[in-house]
């Protein structure tokens, strides 16, 4: 395979071109890797870039819905929009959040969108990885909008927020007053919180949930990356496309005052050393996963338990004879 033709089409806005480089990125074989990383190479000087939303939300909040309404109000303003998605879990489910292509019907047929469920790999790393690059792929492909979409489940957060522009928390309208128990580290990440299913009898409650979350975010520690009134919490409804007109106006409002701040090319920047701190631990850990180094790993370990040698100095040792090249 060509990778410059194959680079060539991908800024042409070939898909069958963009899908088989996703592919290529998703590989796991050396040879394929090295590939990967001339093609990216060679998009980056394009220096394209779309603005990219992260979405994240529980189970049934309504993200594939909220996905698909979006998207198409997106589409019929003549932008291009890639869908993705941070799943670690899809490996063990064995389908990933956007298998469920019966929620994004319309949008999956969409000649402007372009929808790519998670790479099935259980290790949240790679699928970091891999999203990250897709991303890339999708900015050189001439995307406009590259929404990101995750479960709220463990780490896979803050792997998208670490690759988005905007991060955006979907809730579904709660019964009481309590605040669905959403970690406040989530919520310290949300540039927009959308509170879903603002509709017919769940109207009331998404009111009441909607004024709760933007009483606490007030009570946040205010961001330099903010303007007055930031982070937001607002209504939606998927179903009936209610709110996402002035959701995506918030949001555009967003980018513009942070684009001319300095924000939004400062948080990229962050990003690229985020992932950079991110792929050095991940190769340090790789190399104590070769067959010598689990051995030698077994054997120290042995002899941490009966005592023979202290922990640090067992360490020392592992550290001494597997982490050099
Ligand atoms: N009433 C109402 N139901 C919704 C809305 N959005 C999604 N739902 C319903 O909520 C359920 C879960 O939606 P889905 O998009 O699959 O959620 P996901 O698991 O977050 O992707 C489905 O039965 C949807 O029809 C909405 O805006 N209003
Ligand atoms: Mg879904």
């Amino acid at each position: 395979m060509q990778i410059q033709d194959l680079g060539d089409k991908i800024l042409n806005g070939d898909r069958r071109a963009l899908a088989r480089a996703i592919t290529l990125v998703e590989s796991r074989r050396a040879d394929h890797r090295a590939e990967a990383a001339a093609l990216l190479d060679h998009l980056r000087m394009a220096g394209r870039q779309a603005v990219r939303i992260g979405l994240s939300g529980t189970p049934g909040v309504g993200k594939s819905t909220f996905i698909e309404a979006f998207g198409m109000m997106l589409t019929a303003q003549g932008l291009r929009v890639a869908v993705l998605a941070v799943d670690p879990s899809s490996a063990r489910s064995g389908g990933s959040i956007l298998g469920d292509k019966t929620r994004m019907e319309r949008l999956s047929r969409d000649p402007m969108a372009f929808i790519r469920p998670s790479p099935s790999q259980s290790h949240l790393g790679g699928v970091a990885r891999r999203t990250r690059e897709a991303v890339e792929l999708c900015e050189a492909a001439g995307f406009d909008v590259i929404l990101i979409e995750t479960v709220g489940v463990g780490q896979s957060e803050t792997v998208v927020a670490e690759m988005s522009d905007l991060f955006i928390l979907l809730l579904a309208p709660a019964g009481g007053d309590e605040l669905q128990g959403v970690k406040r580290g989530i919520m310290e990440m949300a540039d927009i919180i959308l509170v879903n299913k603002a509709d017919g009898d769940l109207k009331p409650a998404a009111t009441r949930t909607c004024s709760d979350y933007a009483g606490a975010l007030r009570l946040l520690r205010k961001r330099p990356q903010d303007p007055e009134g930031f982070p937001k919490a607002m209504m939606v409804s998927a179903q009936t496309e209610a709110g996402l007109t002035e959701a995506w106006v918030e949001m555009q409002a967003l980018i513009r005052w942070r684009r001319e701040n300095g924000f939004w090319d400062r948080r990229r920047a962050d990003q690229a050393l985020y992932w950079f701190d991110q792929e050095v631990r991940q190769a340090l850990l790789a190399r104590l996963e070769t067959a010598a180094a689990k051995s030698a790993m077994a054997d120290l370990s042995a002899r941490v338990a009966a005592g023979d040698i202290s922990p640090a100095v067992a360490a020392e040792e592992m550290l001494r004879d597997h982490l050099g090249k």
